[in-house]
């Protein structure tokens, strides 16, 4: 029996795929019952005959992560970097890209917003991601299939997750970015005739020792039950000169007289869309949680 340290680059139920530090990559299972770990993490593990026992994480620098009322679901940890991908050819959600800044925001992780497969057209009159732009989040419009240079220089050091929606090329980024990865596409699930889903469990990726990219499976949703109703105001950045200043020294920002977060909405300072999903959030953090 040999102790060693590595990271987890896929996790399928209770078997996980560990990379250890002497480069090789071994299935591994739990040593005891806990099995709440995630692509991205850095475990202990004890070796025998190529397979592993994790018997410990080590503390996460971050957790991406989902919840509705009934369970959370984690995305990834350690990561320092999210690309948030859309796509022209498929129906842009700003809502559900909205709620992947306020998780990255929570997690102080970076978010890259990514509006993919630009050569395909779209006749955007302006940025469709304007919204996040003007807030100061990077905004990059990309295409896969093509160069993504851009792309290249800014993941360097870091170790990146893709998320959004099925079908909008977070494989093909991948790919492109890691030839050796040969992550799935849905070139191939459509010969294999596979579900909606190409991607169906998170893996991460190695560009180099310092730089790793995470491929998720797509989202649809994304809920936020795990941040506490006190913490929603700071991660909507644009609010933060006028929080303290309202009427009421508890205001919710909501319909309160003398809130100087709607008083900023209506002069423009704020934008509308951002205040309508802070109030619709609000709603739906405040709902008592089966697992709070
Ligand atoms: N024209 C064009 N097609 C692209 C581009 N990027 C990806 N695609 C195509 O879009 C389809 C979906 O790409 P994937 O990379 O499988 O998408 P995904 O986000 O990984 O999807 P899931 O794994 O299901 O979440 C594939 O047929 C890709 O070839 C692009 O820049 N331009
Ligand atoms: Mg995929
Ligand atoms: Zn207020």
């Amino acid at each position: 029996m040999l102790n060693a340290r590595g990271i987890i680059t896929s996790a399928h139920g209770r078997h996980y795929l560990v990379r250890l530090e002497n480069g090789n990559s071994i299935t591994a299972f739990p040593k005891g019952k806990r099995s709440d770990f995630v692509c991205g993490d850095i475990c202990h593990l004890e070796v025998l005959h190529e397979e592993g026992w994790i018997t410990s994480v080590e503390d996460r620098s971050s957790l991406l992560w989902r919840s509705d009322q009934y369970k959370q679901k984690m995305i990834a940890a350690n990561v320092t970097v999210a690309m948030i991908v859309s796509a022209t050819d498929l129906p842009l959600n700003l809502p559900l890209i909205n709620r992947c800044v306020l998780a990255c925001e929570h997690q102080n992780i970076r978010p890259i917003l990514i509006l993919n497969k630009i050569d395909l057209g779209g006749a955007f009159q302006e940025n469709p991601l304007e919204v996040f732009s003007k807030l100061g989040y990077l905004s990059l419009s990309i295409s896969a299939k093509n160069n993504i240079d851009n792309l290249r220089k800014l993941i360097r050091g870091e170790r990146v997750v893709l998320v959004g929606n099925s079908g909008v090329g977070k494989s093909t980024i991948i790919n492109n970015l890691i030839p050796d990865a040969k992550s799935k596409t849905r070139e191939i699930s459509r010969v294999l005739n596979a579900g909606k889903h190409t991607t169906t469990h998170a893996t991460l990726y190695e560009v180099n020792e310092e730089t790793s990219l995470i491929d998720c499976p797509g989202i649809q949703a994304f809920g936020l039950h795990h941040i506490r109703t006190e913490e929603l105001t700071s991660l909507f950045k644009e609010f933060s000169p006028y929080l303290g200043n309202c009427q009421f020294s508890d205001c919710s920002h909501i319909s309160e007289p003398g809130c100087k977060v709607h008083e900023a909405t209506s002069k423009g300072l704020v934008s509308s869309f951002r205040w309508e999903q802070y109030k619709q959030l609000r709603r739906e953090v405040s709902d008592t949680t089966l697992w709070k």
